[in-house]
């Protein structure tokens, strides 16, 4: 049998962990026969919390779970870890200004880019959930670089719930189902400017622009719908999504892991200059995985009114990088 996967997760007694662990665990990530061990990271006061999941983790007798620590020390969390989910974040609290939120997080993604730097797997796989989740791994990122031992090439950004909620959106106005639809692509930044673009999406060979043949519904309905979505879920739960992160997370993953058999995802993943995106910024892109790689798919046709959505979701990025630029 296969040795286990060391999985480091973040915010494990948040929401999305209490959602994201017990699918991990179960193989649901990364596969029926590949056994893991969860190597949990939470804050001091939330260890107790952690403690209580990892009962119903054993609870669960999972076949396939080969292990589990917690802790509250990064070092111990990303020791040898292959796969990293980085959930954990500094929520926005009452009167903090957005730059507040980005310097807060900015000092916790400079702490686990500088542990994955010294103890992961030189392979590790890392994927940044906790918001602002572009930048933060782009912090993550350039801190695990100074230790020039991981490949830096693997620090990405979840915009796969921004995908999938554009599918669902897709699919009840074409009346197809979801998994008829292929080659979407959401560009930029995890935020409401992100830009779903459906120009190249096929439902069982019909073109999906063709057949919703409809710009106004693209440009007043759909994006918003899209880009507005996390504060419609608050609004209606009175909490923020967390089934749908922990299963966007695990999409991620999979695919990177195990393949995306030649079909399109979203991932944001650190710019290597294609379609004008300057080198190194975590934006979202249309990509091909395949053998635990990802390529970016190239030459995709930019239109005006795409170029411009392109661009107001890359100047944000750049101007959270600008914000954190004294941290790097
Ligand atoms: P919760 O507040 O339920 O849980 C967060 C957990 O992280 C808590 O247990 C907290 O103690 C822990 N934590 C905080 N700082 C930490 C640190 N420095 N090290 C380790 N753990 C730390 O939040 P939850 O609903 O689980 O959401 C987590 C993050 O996901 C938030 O930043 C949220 O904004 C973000 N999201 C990102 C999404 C995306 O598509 N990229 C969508 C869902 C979600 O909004």
């Amino acid at each position: 049998s296969k040795a286990p996967v060391r999985v480091a997760v973040t915010g494990a007694a948040g929401q999305i962990g209490y959602s994201l662990l017990f699918r991990i665990a179960s193989g649901e990530m990364l596969g029926k026969d590949q056994p893991v061990i969860l190597q949990l990271l939470d804050l001091p006061q939330a260890q107790k919390a952690v403690k209580g999941v990892m009962m119903e983790l054993e609870d669960c007798a999972f076949p396939l779970l080969a292990g589990m620590v917690a802790t509250d020390d990064p070092n111990v969390a990303f020791k040898d870890a292959q796969i990293a989910l980085l959930v954990g974040a500094r929520p926005r609290g009452p009167g903090m200004e957005r730059k507040d939120l980005l310097t807060e997080n900015a000092k916790i993604f400079t702490v686990q880019g500088a542990a994955i730097g010294q103890y992961a797997d030189p392979n590790i796989k890392v994927l940044v959930v906790g918001n602002p989740c572009n930048t933060n791994a782009y912090i993550a990122m350039k801190t695990a670089e100074k230790f020039g031992r991981v490949n830096t090439k693997n620090f990405t950004g979840m915009l796969r719930l921004d995908h999938n909620r554009a599918l669902s959106q897709l699919a009840g106005k074409t009346g197809r189902s979801v998994s008829s639809l292929t080659k979407l692509v959401v560009w930029g930044n995890h935020s409401p400017t992100m830009y779903a673009d459906y120009r190249f999406c096929l439902s069982n060979g019909d073109n999906v622009k063709a057949l919703v043949n409809d710009d106004v519904w693209n440009s007043d309905t759909f994006l918003p719908t899209v880009g507005k979505r996390g504060a419609a879920i608050i609004e209606a739960r009175g909490l923020s999504s967390a089934a749908s992160a922990a299963n966007a997370a695990i999409d991620h993953i999979r695919d990177w892991v195990l393949g995306s058999n030649g079909e399109w995802v979203t991932m944001g993943v650190p710019s290597d200059g294609s379609y004008d995106i300057p080198e190194g910024i975590i934006y979202g892109v249309p990509c091909i995985t395949e053998n635990g790689e990802y390529k970016v798919v190239k030459d995709l046709e930019i239109d005006a009114f795409s170029r411009e959505r392109m661009t107001v979701t890359l100047n944000e990025l750049l101007e959270e990088r600008e914000g954190v630029k004294d941290l790097l």
